[in-house]
């Protein structure tokens, strides 16, 4: 298949490494005005791929889409009148909400989510390490994206395992639930995710626990605290030597994706006059720090 990435960084270059080996016509496009970009996968021979090329983008039959979820619209929109109307647009990224946004123009493309655990680093521009496996889970987010469901076995094939998952929504919901436990905190005490399985965080991800169950039971989505708090301490454990994305875009003073993740849940609770006082600090904590650049800049 052609499939286009729209920006490749750990996750984006980890995948078009893998499905360029499965066969694929893999083309990137990027901030980057080379016309070639060469990313090594691990110890393997680099591979170069194509860059910037709208006459690939006019073909591509996927348009993956790895930018982070801030990046989402600005990434997409100028891409819009590029790409042929029965391209299949699938987003990978943490946090919700950014489809939502773009909605309105995008409907009439078949739409796809999907979410990953596979782990990946890129140490530096030309390289991306595979460092844990996982599994990719994917769905639909539209009526055009229903009948995508092969996705799951060409992504199976490039990096399993990869899984159809018809309830997307509820897989996005966890995944979320994750993240507004551990990257939060992580990034406020400057820790890897393992630091979170000591005694003194207990009671904070508990709370944290506490108010995601309620504003996911109002948005109809089934939840248990004991087993979501189970959930959360097993990816502390599983990833204990990883620095979350958020620690690391606040460590290096980018913009984290903060409003996609504790923002949309404390939005999600608002439509149902759920107050969350414990993700709401945490949210403004982490909106201080980033608000405190741009008053330097
Ligand atoms: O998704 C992650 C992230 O860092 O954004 C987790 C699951 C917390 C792993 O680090």
């Amino acid at each position: 298949m052609n499939i286009t990435i729209v920006g490749p960084g750990a996750i984006g270059s980890l995948w078009a490494c893998k499905l360029h080996q499965a066969g694929h016509n893999v083309s990137l496009y990027s901030r980057s005005t080379n016309k070639r970009l060469s990313i090594k996968l691990d110890n393997l021979p680099e591979i170069s791929f194509h860059n910037n090329d709208a006459q690939r983008l006019q073909q591509t039959d996927i348009l993956l889409i790895t930018v982070k979820s801030w990046q989402v619209e600005s990434a997409l929109l100028p891409l819009l009148d590029k790409i042929d109307s029965k391209t299949i647009l699938l987003f990978m990224h943490n946090g919700m909400g950014a489809v939502d946004d773009l909605n309105s123009q995008i409907s009439h493309f078949p739409i796809v989510l999907a979410t990953t655990t596979h782990g990946a680093l890129k140490p530096y521009a030309q390289c991306v390490l595979y460092t844990g496996k996982g599994q990719t889970q994917i769905g639909a987010y539209n009526d055009l994206g229903q009948q995508c469901s092969f996705l799951a076995d060409v992504f199976n094939h490039a990096l399993p395992s990869a899984v159809w998952n018809s309830d997307i929504n509820t897989a996005l919901w966890n995944k979320l639930a994750i993240n507004c436990a551990i990257n939060p905190l992580t990034a406020l005490h400057q820790c890897k995710n393992g630091a979170l399985a000591q005694p003194q965080f207990q009671i904070e991800i508990q709370e944290i626990v506490t108010e995601l169950v309620q504003v996911m039971k109002a948005n109809h989505i089934q939840a248990d605290e004991k087993s979501l708090l189970n959930t959360i301490y097993n990816v502390i454990n599983a990833t204990a030597e990883n620095y979350s994305s958020m620690h690391q875009d606040i460590h290096h003073k980018r913009n984290s994706e903060i409003d996609f993740i504790t923002g949309f849940l404390i939005k999600a609770a608002a439509k149902h006059h759920i107050e969350l006082p414990k993700n709401r600090a945490l949210y403004e904590s982490i909106k201080q720090i980033e608000n405190n650049w741009q008053s330097e800049e």
